[in-house]
């Protein structure tokens, strides 16, 4: 056990601004839930997901010879930024998480090679389960609304993960405290959650950011003022609501001139325009045909 290496991660992870860090046994298996939910067709047009899932249920064929899995946590805000109408999903308020967070993955990795590990890390990138890992590493446990929820911080957070080579010490998974509550499942607007697992052909946040083609007037009909991603089912979580406050990265709030905006205004835009100001955020990747079909569909 590499108990040194582990102790010099957990610091350098919380000097780079990480919330939590657990690890988890690399070999553990994570049953069928991930197959089961790519034959019922609940990943919709996304391919990918199919695709990957040979190497998605064996961590080895990611990075031969892994032995633990670390799994961070890196706050995103709490608050819904926007006074005007047109919500964004809290996550993507400010910049690119990716952009943001791979280069501090980068030095972790730094770090581990001090100690003869060979890693590879990803956040969202990859084809690793993070929500079964991260719960698996004692970060939290998968709720009904299918997100890592961690007493006393709630869900709002990024997952990261490193795959390594060394045989840390890892942790042990805490009960799932969801009890009786169903909120999650109440307040979603399209009824998309079912049995802790989103089905994304219902998902606002998949036709909002990941489908190629417009929603269903079904599911069109339920978009209301998101403009982009939903949040609605981490808003209705107590887990949310008595999360105590916490330092958030300024990278991730958001900047005035979005905060001004009104979904008229990207109706509006041309692609340059749209280009410049959406230049460093996650919004940039869906396109601005994309972007405007979101303010046709939503009702503003
Ligand atoms: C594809 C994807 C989506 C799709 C599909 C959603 C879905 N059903 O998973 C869409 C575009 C809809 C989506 C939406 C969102 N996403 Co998303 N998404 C992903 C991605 C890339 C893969 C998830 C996946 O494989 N899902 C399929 C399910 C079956 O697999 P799984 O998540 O690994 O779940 C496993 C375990 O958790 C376990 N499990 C799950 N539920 C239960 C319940 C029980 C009872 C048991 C026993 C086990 C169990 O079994 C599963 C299989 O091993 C991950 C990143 C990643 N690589 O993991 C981000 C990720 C899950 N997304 C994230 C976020 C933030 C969101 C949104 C909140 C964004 C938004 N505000 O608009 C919404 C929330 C929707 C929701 N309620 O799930 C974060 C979650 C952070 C957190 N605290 O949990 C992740 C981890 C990205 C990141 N790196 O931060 N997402
Ligand atoms: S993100 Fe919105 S639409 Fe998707 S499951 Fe949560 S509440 Fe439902
Ligand atoms: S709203 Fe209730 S059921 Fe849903 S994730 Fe939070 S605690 Fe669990």
């Amino acid at each position: 056990m590499q108990e040194p290496a582990r102790q010099a991660l957990e610091y350098a992870a919380a000097q780079l601004g990480f919330s939590g860090m657990g690890v988890a046994d690399a070999r553990l298996h994570q049953g069928d839930r991930l197959r089961q939910f790519l034959d019922e067709g609940k990943h919709a047009d996304m391919e990918w997901m199919q695709r990957h899932l040979a190497a998605r249920l064996n961590p080895e064929l990611v990075l031969p010879g892994v032995r633990s899995i670390i799994m961070l946590t890196y706050e995103y805000p709490r608050q819904d930024a926007r006074k005007t109408a047109g919500s964004i999903a809290r996550y993507a308020q400010g910049e690119d998480y990716h952009k943001l967070l791979l280069p501090k993955l980068a030095d972790l990795d730094e770090t581990l090679q001090f100690y003869g590990g060979s890693q590879r890390y990803f956040t969202d990138s990859g084809p690793v389960s993070e929500r079964f890992f991260a719960e698996q590493a004692g970060l939290g446990w998968v709720g009904r609304n299918g997100l890592l929820i961690r007493p006393g911080k709630g869900s709002y957070c990024f997952l990261a993960s490193i795959l390594t080579t060394l045989e840390l010490p890892t942790d042990s998974p805490m009960p799932n405290r969801c009890g009786t509550c169903h909120r999650c499942e109440q307040a979603c607007p399209t009824q998309a959650l079912s049995n802790g697992c989103c089905d994304a052909r219902r998902c606002l946040a998949y036709w909002t950011i990941e489908a190629k083609t417009p929603p269903p007037p079904e599911i069109a009909a339920r978009q209301g003022t998101r403009l982009y991603g939903c949040d609605a089912c981490q808003e209705a979580c107590p887990w949310n609501k008595v999360a105590k406050p916490a330092p958030i990265d300024p990278h991730l709030l958001m900047p005035a001139p979005l905060k001004s905006k009104i979904p008229a205004d990207f109706a509006r835009m041309n692609e340059t325009d749209f280009l410049r100001f959406f230049e460093g955020s996650p919004i940039r990747r869906i396109g601005l045909e994309h972007l405007q079909r979101n303010t046709r569909a939503g009702n503003f």
